[in-house]
């Protein structure tokens, strides 16, 4: 009776971390590698209906000798305008302001979109951000070139912890 239950409880332990191992897996499937440039955790929040204007966030890794900049994010079709923002202090308020240029990555270098950081702003929504769908936008690369990724919805308070502290 004792091997069995402690058969039972390596097989419950075992089991919760075959669990935990999918869903990091299913997380890491919204990854995206264009040339020497990997993109990972690209999400954005549910708007309200009423909004106006979402964000998208994710990680970009330049993993290239030389830098690139994000130049632009096209093709989004549930928003008017996109623009490439950063956030920055003027008379002690957090403004966000477009980056003209775009947004550089150095060379070998991890660069975050997150609140209260760089963002890629939809402006003029169309329809609303709902939970567990897909937005699709193109991102425009200076060097490495264009690839479509999808903005995976997600509840305010979201943190890509896992993809944050993560290097393979
Ligand atoms: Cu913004």
């Amino acid at each position: 009776m004792k091997k069995i239950i402690k058969f039972l409880f390596i097989f419950f332990v075992f089991g919760s971390f075959v669990n935990i191992d999918a869903s990091e897996k299913n997380h890491h499937s919204n990854k995206y590698k264009l040339g020497n440039i990997e993109i990972e955790g690209v999400y954005t929040f549910i708007t309200p209906p009423t909004a106006k204007v979402a964000a998208g966030y994710m990680k970009i890794e330049n993993e290239a000798r030389k830098a690139d900049t994000l130049l632009s994010v096209t093709n989004v079709s549930f928003a008017e305008k996109v623009e490439i923002h950063e956030m920055i202090m003027e008379n002690q308020v957090m403004k966000m302001r477009p980056l003209l240029d775009g947004l550089n990555i150095a060379s070998d270098e991890e660069v975050y979109l997150k609140p209260s950081g760089f963002h890629i702003m939809f402006i003029g929504l169309k329809e609303p951000i709902v939970k567990g769908k897909m937005y699709k936008g193109t991102l425009n690369f200076k060097n490495a070139g264009s690839i479509t990724v999808n903005f995976k919805a997600v509840d305010r308070g979201y943190h890509p912890d896992k993809d944050h502290h993560k290097h393979h």
